[in-house]
């Protein structure tokens, strides 16, 4: 399977994450794709390709054009205004408060962000960017006839909605991914979260469509982060009744459950016949994620790698969480290689 990379995610390096009261270094760091990347060098998974530009164009298909120019302008305008740390929103539109965008940055980044663990940091912007062209040149594999490829990208995004950032993510890169997939000529597209927590951000992009599925199995939101959102009396609304598909999971889920959940979802996502599938690939279901509280094993990872390959469908996997970062590179490449394998001739 082909592997698009870019150096572009080390302007994303943060120091800091708000988390349990302190602010320590992030989860979500750039150490993690280096044991990716070693790991398809250990399996040869395939050949790792640097990404072509696609401009601002397929994001803005996806994101509000206003949430753009804040992501842009936030580090600058936080910058200026002299503080010393870096970005963190400090006060939200809570229930009964006006929804009126501020035109100053502490009222910015409170109206855009859905939690405050995300440090806006120099670079954050630029790495977003990067990893939008990784997801969407893998894309362009698949129209090219490749039958998968793996968009190696951080930040992660799957937490970002149109106008929301929070979760480490800023662009939704599986999203814009599956928008550009539908504009270049796919009738159908699903999209298939895998990562531990509820993609929301995806979830919210496409909730009213029925050109878009989405599929989740993650960590019940009564117990985990986004903890607003994943519920599976969420169903999608007017023509989305029906393309949404939530499959929270109680604390503790080992892979007989999980994947029953999986299983399910993949009979959803047969029966829509989609022409392209987008996994949004995050691997902090493992047993030892530091964040997490399900029970997958490394072998896990192939065993469902291979079910979703037996689907056979056009695959686009795209990076999002999993931080054990030591064991990221071999559960990720367990989907990957197990998927190959499983491919119908
Ligand atoms: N006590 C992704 O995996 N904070 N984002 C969790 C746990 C946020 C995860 C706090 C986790 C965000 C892409
Ligand atoms: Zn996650």
């Amino acid at each position: 399977m082909i592997t698009v990379y870019s150096d572009s995610h080390l302007q994303r390096q943060a120091k800091t994450e708000l988390y349990g009261g302190q602010l320590i270094p992030p989860h979500e760091c750039p150490e993690r794709v280096g044991f990716v990347l070693d790991q398809i060098r250990t399996v040869a998974l395939g050949e790792v390709v640097a990404p072509v530009s696609f401009g601002m164009e397929p994001i803005r298909r996806v994101h509000d054009a206003q949430y753009l120019e804040f992501l842009e302008n936030a580090w600058k305008d936080w910058s200026a205004a002299g503080y010393k740390g870096e970005a963190i929103p400090t006060c939200w539109p809570a229930r009964r408060m006006v929804q009126k965008r501020p035109l100053q940055i502490d009222g910015k980044l409170g109206y855009y962000a859905a939690s405050s663990e995300s440090s806006i940091s120099e670079g954050t912007w630029l790495a977003a960017l990067g990893a939008v062209d990784v997801a969407l040149t893998a894309a362009q594999y698949l129209t090219q006839g490749h039958r998968g490829a793996f968009a190696l990208c951080r930040p992660p995004g799957h937490h970002a909605a149109s106008d929301l950032y929070c979760g480490y993510c800023f662009l939704n890169n599986a999203a814009i991914a599956a928008q550009w997939l539908r504009d270049f000529g796919a009738e159908r597209v699903a999209v298939l979260d895998v990562d531990f927590h509820h993609g929301n951000g995806t979830q919210d992009i496409f909730y009213d469509r029925s050109d878009v599925m989405f599929v989740s199995v993650h960590g019940d939101p009564a117990q985990a982060f986004p903890h607003f959102m994943g519920y599976a009396d969420e169903t999608g609304q007017g023509a989305g009744e029906g393309y949404t598909v939530n499959y929270p999971l109680p604390h503790g889920a080992d892979f007989g459950v999980w994947s029953e959940a999986l299983a399910d979802g993949l009979t959803k996502i047969a029966a829509f016949k989609p022409d392209y599938l987008v996994v949004s690939l995050g691997v902090d279901t493992f047993e030892r994620d530091p964040i997490s509280f399900f029970k997958l094993a490394s072998k896990d990872f192939s065993a469902y790698g291979e079910m979703i390959g037996r689907l056979g469908i056009p695959t686009l996997f795209v990076l999002e969480g999993g931080y054990a970062v030591a064991e990221i590179g071999v559960n990720a490449v367990n989907v990957l290689t197990a998927y190959e394998a499983a491919l119908p001739r």
